[in-house]
């Protein structure tokens, strides 16, 4: 006897069922769920010269108080129209001149700064200004207040890493404009670094609660984690996957900085090649310094001082260093690691 009933029925009854909009599982099964991740953006390289000059020539076009923000959004060639880098993450660079102000407003979506060139622009989140430098990371975790100003005689550009996709995901997205440019001052500049930089936080109920207790730290500089890289390789030998590499973490929880967003920095040695590793975690990349060549399964990227690079979900990624190689780096690993979702593989 025949097990198989006929499958000569089925297209007239999928026609039948669409409609309806119904669908039969079997036919995209092993599309939905599939053996490993299949990203659907592609790995990508920006020069910073070219996307500086650009930004530049916008800068020239349209004030920051007319943008609110004035960002070129770096795009994920495989997701046009998306505004996004990798399927969850957003990443732009935004340029703010001397004497601008881009104005004061708060969303739910979660932000890090990671500045590329110029110094003594701020961030102010909630009140309180972060004086960012080359190379230091400021955070503003989302429904914070945030303004950014340049009080300095030079153009200021930084690369903005959001998770805006992850938000449009969640259909979650809520944004208010606070009356006036700017939030009234709370606190001096590194009050907060004072007061909860070193293992503590804000005690609730006191006036130290300020800040909240669970995320009390916005400003990660420059001359503190790459103290604790030149540490860090001066006393071990590299990770044959990583090379040195520090996360950066919320001193509340040790967890990652944000609940969507992890970051970290990596130093490989100068003459050293990463061996293959992939991670769920599709990952923007900003080289701090040195040169050298990723290849991202089987893309080849040259990189260069301040050039930015994406590497997608569960690409494999090898790093060669020539001098030494600096790297910054953010990712949904947050957001995974708290799904129960975040996987690597080292060969
Ligand atoms: O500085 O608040 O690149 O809200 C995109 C959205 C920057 C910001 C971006 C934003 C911001």
């Amino acid at each position: 006897m025949d097990q198989h009933p006929t499958e000569a029925g089925l297209p007239a009854l999928y026609r039948e069922m669409a409609p309806h909009h119904l669908f039969p599982l079997w036919e995209v099964l092993h599309a939905l769920v599939t053996p490993a991740p299949r990203s659907a953006a592609r790995p990508a390289l920006w020069r910073y010269a070219e996307a500086r000059d650009f930004l530049l020539r916008a800068g020239a076009l349209i004030s920051a108080e007319q943008a609110e923000r004035r960002v070129l959004i770096l795009e994920n060639p495989a997701l046009p129209g998306t505004s996004s880098v990798t399927p969850s993450l957003y990443a732009g660079l935004q340029l703010i001149l001397p004497g601008e102000v881009a104005p004061c407003h708060r969303h739910a979506q979660s932000a890090l700064r990671f500045v590329m060139e110029g110094s003594g622009a701020h961030t102010a989140v909630d009140g309180e200004k972060a004086i960012m430098r080359p190379s230091d990371l400021v955070l503003t975790p989302n429904w914070q207040w945030h303004d950014h100003g340049n009080g300095s005689d030079a153009p200021m550009i930084w690369l903005d890493g959001l998770d805006i996709p992850t938000v449009r995901f969640f259909e979650a997205s809520f944004a208010e404009r606070l009356d006036g440019p700017a939030h009234p001052e709370t606190a001096p500049p590194g009050d907060t670094a004072l007061r909860y930089g070193r293992n503590l936080r804000p005690f609730r109920g006191t006036a130290a609660a300020r800040r909240p207790g669970s995320r009390p730290l916005f400003h990660y500089p420059h001359a503190e984690w790459s103290a604790a890289l030149d540490a860090l390789e001066a006393a071990d030998a590299p990770d044959p996957h990583l090379g040195h590499a520090l996360e950066f973490t919320n001193p509340a929880d040790g967890g990652p900085v944000m609940p969507t967003i992890a970051a970290h920095v990596r130093r490989i040695p100068a003459g050293f090649t990463t061996r293959a590793r992939r991670s769920t975690d599709g990952t923007v990349f900003v080289v701090v310094s040195g040169s050298g060549t990723a290849r991202v399964e089987g893309t080849e990227f040259r990189l260069e001082e301040r050039d930015l690079f994406v590497v997608p979900s569960w690409h494999a990624l090898e790093i060669e260093a020539g001098p030494a190689l600096t790297l910054f780096a953010y990712s949904d690993r947050a957001a995974q690691e708290a799904l129960g979702l975040w996987r690597e593989g080292r060969s």
